[in-house]
């Protein structure tokens, strides 16, 4: 469902050319209409079918071998300590050990590379991807992380995954065959970060199987993005310089970049108020009572509502957060359940709320002061920035399209006078902003100093832009002017094209990848840390692992539901932005009345309507059967949905009349979805459940 306009014009290109696309989905989704194949997988079991496929594809040979021993951690060494707990090998200096092909000796690697083709000392090493049979190091049994992740996959059979994913054993093997054994092929592991508590390692797997096939930075591959490849290349050479990475925002790529944003939020030296954020602190607090907690709640809500009521201390005082300033987020209709968000907003002790929006959105109906911003048609950016997911590297930034209709502010403005009036310095947001993006906060300063003379509005964000494009001027060598003409011609100013790109920063050909070891890593030092400090769960495993969705507890996915009772499965709309942000636009929600039955309405397929005596149109009550939370919604039978499972566009349910075309049209989703969170990054577990569905008559009884 994720449109993003350069990923379909290249899904587009490839089926041109001939791509077998294959579509697991639970619903005919637009994608799987465009598939050769389309798999109806059952709801919450898509780890079961990758595992089975990245065992299948070990197992019988399907990887590009080469690859793996030279750019990937497959061959590292690993064994299990007394608690059974994987341990990396490693030598006198932390250095990764490894077996060469034929010996028993053992090798040094250099801890940050992106090959294995030689040792510490320069000799030349043929990596080996097994160790010999009952091969031990002082005692301990030692085998790789090929051999490992094999051993974490014993049983995950076709066979064993056919049961819960209701696709029979036979297509799972041959589509492991196909895809293992076509150069290139791609896993497009969709985007969505929520559902179920094994969505993480559902990509972990998914990437791992993409990395067998030795197709990443190829063309037809995974390719990393124009903007990160350049950020990878700046920030290893200042490694290899021994410099410190430049800021931020422009310098940092893949896992220093995860670090940097978890050190942000969990750093108390990063908040005047002397404590860590709110989730971090929560998490913390959660763990010291011997509760659930999660290990990385970067940019979570996790621990706001319990700030927000009094909940939360931090080092024995209080912590409480009596203000919200909400910028271009709508979360009474985005995170789960819409209660949840509503009781924060609303709660006595909230004494500030202020809403940066363009709508009048469901949030914004809990906000003390609305502050309206310039729509997208009405702004400049303050920046320059790189082109998305695009593989060129290439710089742009968007054009007002026409003057502001309304008195409204641009965002940077808005934040430079709130931290004035909190803290009194504007300068130290400048200095903050320089810290993270390089922007120079000197040039801002003055810059702004004399456009604020002029412009009533967005002067703060004017200055930016200016300096922007004079500074990039000067790294690019040319003028701002020529920028400028460039953009309004083109859109875009290329930099680099892919291949000259890939040429010299492929990775990890070319250069390391901006991982812990610089290799591809299925053994995964990140979880391996967090594993060491604690967290045991299924979900930290080091490797490759199964973690079953608990949609009913303590009942595996494939025994049988009741008659009334579905699996629950959400996805986008392709016509709006989540849940509100075109919702209301006049050419869009003409498209959805059009189609209101699809985008509006419960899918349920008709063998399950007929026998609950359910038609189109039909008015349903739904209840979550975990939770008990209930909503209404009309139902739309058809066969492009599994017969377990019901589906919804996740857009609708506005309940902001000012929003006069959207308001009443559809379902929310989010009084469906309770507040549960997997324990690595709190992602919303926002699938993990069974509805059960009755049919209403007129008058809103049982039928
Ligand atoms: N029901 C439902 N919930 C969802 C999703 C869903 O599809 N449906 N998707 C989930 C996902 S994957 C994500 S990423 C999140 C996203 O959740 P959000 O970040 O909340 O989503 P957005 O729609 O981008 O932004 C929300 C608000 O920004 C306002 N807005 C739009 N443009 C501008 C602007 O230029 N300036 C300002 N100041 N405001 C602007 C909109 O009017 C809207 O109120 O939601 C998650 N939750
Ligand atoms: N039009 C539009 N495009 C967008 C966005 C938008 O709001 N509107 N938002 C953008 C953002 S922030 C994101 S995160 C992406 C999200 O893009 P995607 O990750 O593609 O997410 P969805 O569209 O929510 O869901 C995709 C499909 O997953 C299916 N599905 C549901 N449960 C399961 C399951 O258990 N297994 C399998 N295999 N399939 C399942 C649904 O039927 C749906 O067709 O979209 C991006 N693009
Ligand atoms: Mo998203």
């Amino acid at each position: 469902g994720a449109v993003s306009t350069c990923r379909m014009v290249r899904f587009a290109t490839g089926r041109k050319r001939g791509a077998k696309v294959v579509a697991l989905d639970p619903r005919r989704s637009e994608t799987a209409a465009k598939a050769d194949e389309w798999l109806a997988i059952r709801p919450g079991t898509d780890l079961d079918f990758m595992l089975a496929m990245l065992r299948e594809m070990m197992e019988e040979g399907y990887y590009d071998a080469l690859f793996l021993k030279q750019h990937s951690n497959m061959p590292f060494l690993l064994y299990r300590d007394e608690e059974g707990e994987w341990q990396p090998l490693t030598d006198d200096q932390g250095r990764p050990q490894i077996l060469s092909v034929g010996s028993e000796q053992l090798y040094s690697l250099p801890a940050y590379s992106n090959r294995n083709s030689s040792d510490v000392d320069g000799n030349p090493i043929d990596p080996a991807l097994r160790a010999p049979e009952g091969f031990e190091v002082d005692g301990k049994a030692v085998m790789t992380v090929f051999q490992a992740q094999l051993a974490e996959l014993d049983g995950r059979t076709p066979e064993w995954a056919a049961k819960s994913t209701g696709i029979d054993a036979e297509t799972i093997r041959r589509i492991a065959f196909e895809f293992g054994t076509t150069r290139p092929a791609i896993v497009d592991p969709g985007w969505h970060g929520a559902r179920y508590q094994n969505m993480m390692m559902l990509r972990r797997v998914q990437a791992m199987i993409q990395m067998l096939t030795g197709g990443i930075d190829k063309r037809g591959g995974w390719i990393m993005s124009g903007e990160f490849h350049h950020k990878a290349a700046q920030m290893i050479e200042a490694r290899e310089k021994g410099e410190p990475a430049g800021p931020p925002f422009a310098a940092l790529a893949g896992i220093p970049f995860a670090k940097f944003v978890v050190e942000t939020f969990s750093d108390v030296k990063n908040f005047a108020h002397g404590r860590p954020g709110w989730a971090w602190a929560f998490s913390a607090q959660e763990q010291a009572a011997g509760r659930e907690h999660v290990a990385l709640p970067v940019m979570a809500d996790t621990g706001l509502k319990e700030s927000v009521e009094g909940k939360l201390n931090w080092n024995g005082e209080p912590y409480r957060t009596r203000a919200v300033l909400i910028n271009a987020a709508n979360p009474v209709r985005h995170y789960y359940p819409d209660t949840r968000w509503k009781e924060i907003l609303g709660h006595p002790d909230m004494e500030l709320v202020v809403a940066v929006d363009v709508l009048p959105a469901d949030t914004t109906l809990w906000a003390d002061v609305i502050l309206p911003n310039s729509s997208y048609l009405e702004r400049a950016e303050p920046a320059l920035y790189g082109n998305g997911v695009n593989h060129d590297l290439a710089l742009t930034t968007r054009y007002a399209a026409i003057d502001p209709l309304y008195d409204t502010e641009e965002t940077p403005d808005i934040l430079l006078r709130m931290s004035n009036i909190i803290s009194g310095n504007e300068y130290g947001l400048l200095q903050w902003v320089e810290k993270l993006t390089g922007l120079p906060a000197e040039s801002v300063k003055q810059r702004y100093a004399e456009k604020r003379k002029t412009m009533p509005h967005g002067a703060f964000s004017a200055a930016c832009r200016e300096v922007y494009f004079e500074q990039t001027a000067e790294r690019l060598h040319t003028t701002p002017e020529a920028i400028d003409q460039t953009l309004r011609e083109r859109g875009i100013y290329q930099e680099q094209d892919r291949e000259a790109l890939l040429e010299h920063a492929g990775m990890p050909w070319k250069l390391p990848l901006p991982s812990e070891s610089g290799r591809v890593e299925f053994f995964a030092p990140l979880f391996h840390a967090l594993r060491q400090g604690g967290n045991r769960l299924p979900n930290f495993n080091v490797l490759g692992g199964h973690i079953a969705a608990e949609c009913r507890p303590d009942t595996p996915m494939d025994m049988p539901l009741a008659g009334d009772e579905f699996y629950f499965t959400y996805g986008k709309t392709p016509t709006v932005s989540y849940a509100s942000t075109n919702s209301n636009n006049p050419v869009l929600s003409a498209i959805n009345h059009f189609k209101k039955e699809i985008y509006g309405g419960v899918w349920i397929h008709p063998d399950r309507a007929e026998a609950l005596g359910i038609r189109t149109g039909d008015r349903l009550a739904l209840r979550n059967t975990a939770t008990g939370q209930q909503t209404e919604g009309d139902a739309y039978v058809t066969r492009l949905i599994r017969r377990d499972t019901l589906f919804i566009h996740s857009s609708f349910g506005s309940e902001n009349p000012k929003l006069t075309r959207a308001y009443g049209y559809g379902t929310a989703t989010s009084k469906l979805i309770p507040y549960r969170v997997e324990p690595v990054v709190a992602g919303f577990r926002s699938q993990e459940f069974t509805i059960k569905v009755r049919k209403l008559n007129e008058q809103g009884g049982v039928a």
